[in-house]
């Protein structure tokens, strides 16, 4: 089962959209296998971002994802990390469709609400970066039947 990294940011958690957003995972039908609210220290944010560094945007992204509490996150289902994006939108809350995370709840760019994986490798390597094994449960859910053929 395909398994992908999603981050609520500090904008998400400070207006109050951590339920509302894992409602929306929830809805959908995946599966929760790992969550944690947490103070992100700089070297993890660093890592995390290590492919934008070289971007303006940089140092004000990393100061922003360690300024205040995230809700990390590990969902699992069928295609899970491309129907992640899909609920969260498009990056540029402005132009993405309603009805999608940043879409409904967000206005500029560097307030987005939310992080999540962009391929299955990248998935896998932000997991590890985020969560130790033990931090993470495999559970069949009751309605699986009901959710795929
Ligand atoms: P993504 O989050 O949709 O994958 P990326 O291009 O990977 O988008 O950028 C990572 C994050 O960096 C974005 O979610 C956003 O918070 C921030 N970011 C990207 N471009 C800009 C920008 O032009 N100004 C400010 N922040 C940006
Ligand atoms: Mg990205």
């Amino acid at each position: 089962m395909e398994r992908t990294f999603i981050m609520i940011k500090p904008d998400g958690v400070q207006r109050g959209l951590v339920g509302e957003v894992i409602s929306r995972f929830e809805r959908k039908g995946f599966t929760l296998v790992g969550m944690k609210l947490m103070a992100v220290s700089r070297e993890l944010a660093e890592k995390h971002y290590g492919v934008h560094k070289d971007k303006p945007f940089f140092a004000g992204l990393v100061e922003f994802i360690i300024s205040s509490p995230v809700v990390a996150m590990v969902w699992e289902g069928d295609s899970v990390v491309a129907s992640g994006r899909t609920l969260i939108g498009a990056t540029n809350p402005i132009s993405s469709a309603p009805g999608t995370i940043r879409g409904d709840f967000g206005i500029t760019i560097g307030r987005n609400l939310i992080h999540g994986s962009d391929a299955i490798e990248t998935a896998q390597q932000e997991i590890k970066l985020w969560f130790q094994e033990d931090e993470l449960t495999s559970w069949e859910p009751s309605n699986k039947g009901w959710l795929y053929e």
